[in-house]
């Protein structure tokens, strides 16, 4: 019997591929995932999601797995020299910390149960507008839809020409994972709340950043922040020297992160002429690489492919023209993406995330949309 239903080609198994994957398997669709990696896996630290991805998660069913290991911290510290800048409680904000490889199993878990096709070790070189990927050893494959979320680098958006600005800002970070160390940093600054993110700006007469995020009870994300003209600040592995000079209450932690490599990532933003071609849409870093200052890189990226599995399915239902349904659906949720792209560069720009009080307004907006909502785009008298 051949299968009727209709068909997702996705590049890339990242947060954005694998929920695209879920969801429109989950929709009716039957899918296959490339990844051009051996195997299934995030490399990487810690992450921070707000309510429009939580949301999303909901709905492909990964919510229980998830919460086994993360959390949400009392409040988002800023501190500049050490002094308490201000304590967000964000009131009436969901938000959630982990660690990037429980984030990206508990995705693999809810696209393999969804019945995606995953095949690791797969690498896409290209897409045409008319909805076939191929592959590195020549093969050709047809899709009703194809995804490229294949990253900042991606080969599916190259090959299909779309233009594209990118744009580098001045500093950047390391990131580690590293075990909590909760009671020795209790020891070194007892009055301190250290289930806190706690974000130690120092700007003056150098700039360095740790960004402190606990992850769950044994893992702590730290970041480390450093303009990349500043050799010693932005070495790797770090030199634990400087670093310690100047957040000696963090002594412990550094210490463990002087133990590993680690990568020094320059903040930049990729911004497209359009995110669809024919029957090819991207998402994720593919789409709208963003500055981490908002934490919605991976968010955005959810949030599009939930949005993105529930435009082309309502398509096919309707037997409606899907390339259009496309364009539409790029038209109405791009927006949610340019804003927090726009504000992350921003911060990273001017830095004026050390004031503190910074989850307000139009900072927040992407953090509290809900792209499961089908009355999301209704206007109210
Ligand atoms: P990727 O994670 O890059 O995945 C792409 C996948 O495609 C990879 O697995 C790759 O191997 C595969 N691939 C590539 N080429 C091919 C090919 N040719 N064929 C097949 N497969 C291919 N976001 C948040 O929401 N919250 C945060 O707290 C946060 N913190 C961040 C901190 C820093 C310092 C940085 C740099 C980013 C941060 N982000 C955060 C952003 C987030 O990490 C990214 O936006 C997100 O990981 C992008 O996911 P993706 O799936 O689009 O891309
Ligand atoms: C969670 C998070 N927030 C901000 C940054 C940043 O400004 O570099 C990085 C992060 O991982």
């Amino acid at each position: 019997m051949t299968d009727s239903r209709r068909h997702a080609e996705i590049s890339g198994g990242g947060f954005a591929g694998l929920t695209t994957a879920a969801a429109l398997a989950q929709m009716g669709w039957s899918v296959r995932l490339h990844e051009r990696a051996p195997e299934l896996r995030a490399e990487g630290a810690g992450i921070v999601l707000w309510n429009n991805s939580l949301q999303v998660l909901d709905r492909i069913g990964a919510t229980p797995d998830l919460q086994s290991r993360s959390m949400t911290p009392p409040a988002y510290e800023t501190r500049m020299n050490n002094e308490i800048q201000s304590q967000e409680v964000l009131e009436g904000i969901r938000w959630r910390t982990m660690t990037r490889p429980h984030l990206h199993e508990t995705l693999l878990t809810a696209a393999r149960e969804s019945g995606v096709e995953i095949v690791a070790g797969s690498e896409v070189v290209g897409a045409t507008p008319d909805g076939t990927i191929t592959l590195a050893d020549g093969e050709t494959l047809d899709a009703d839809l194809v995804v490229g979320a294949d990253g900042v680098g991606s080969p599916v958006r190259d090959s299909l020409g779309i233009p594209l600005k990118r744009e580098r800002s001045r500093d950047g970070i390391t990131r580690f994972l590293v075990p909590r160390r909760k009671a020795e940093l209790q020891a070194l600054e007892p009055d301190t709340e250290w289930d806190n993110v706690i974000d130690f700006w120092n700007l003056d007469p150098r700039v360095l950043r740790v960004l402190y995020t606990p992850a769950n009870d044994e893992e702590l994300y730290i970041a480390l922040m450093s303009p990349s003209a500043d050799a010693d600040g932005s070495r790797v592995p770090i030199d634990l020297e400087l670093w310690t000079s100047v957040f000696p209450q963090l002594a412990p932690v550094l210490q463990d992160a002087a133990g590993i490599q680690g990568r020094y990532y320059g903040y930049q933003t990729t911004r497209l002429e359009r995110w669809t071609d024919g029957h090819v849409a991207l998402i994720g870093d593919s789409a709208h690489a963003m500055c981490p200052a908002l934490a919605q890189g991976a968010g955005t990226a959810m949030q599009n492919a939930w949005t993105l599995a529930v435009a082309a399915t309502e398509a096919v239902k309707a037997d409606a023209d899907l390339p259009g349904a496309l364009v539409e659906w790029e038209r109405v949720e791009r927006p949610y993406t340019d804003l927090a792209q726009d504000r992350s560069q921003w911060y990273a720009d001017t830095r004026e995330m050390a004031k503190g009080n910074q989850f307000v307004g139009e900072s927040v907006e992407t953090a509290l949309y809900n792209p499961t909502d089908p009355h999301r785009h209704e206007v109210h008298a």
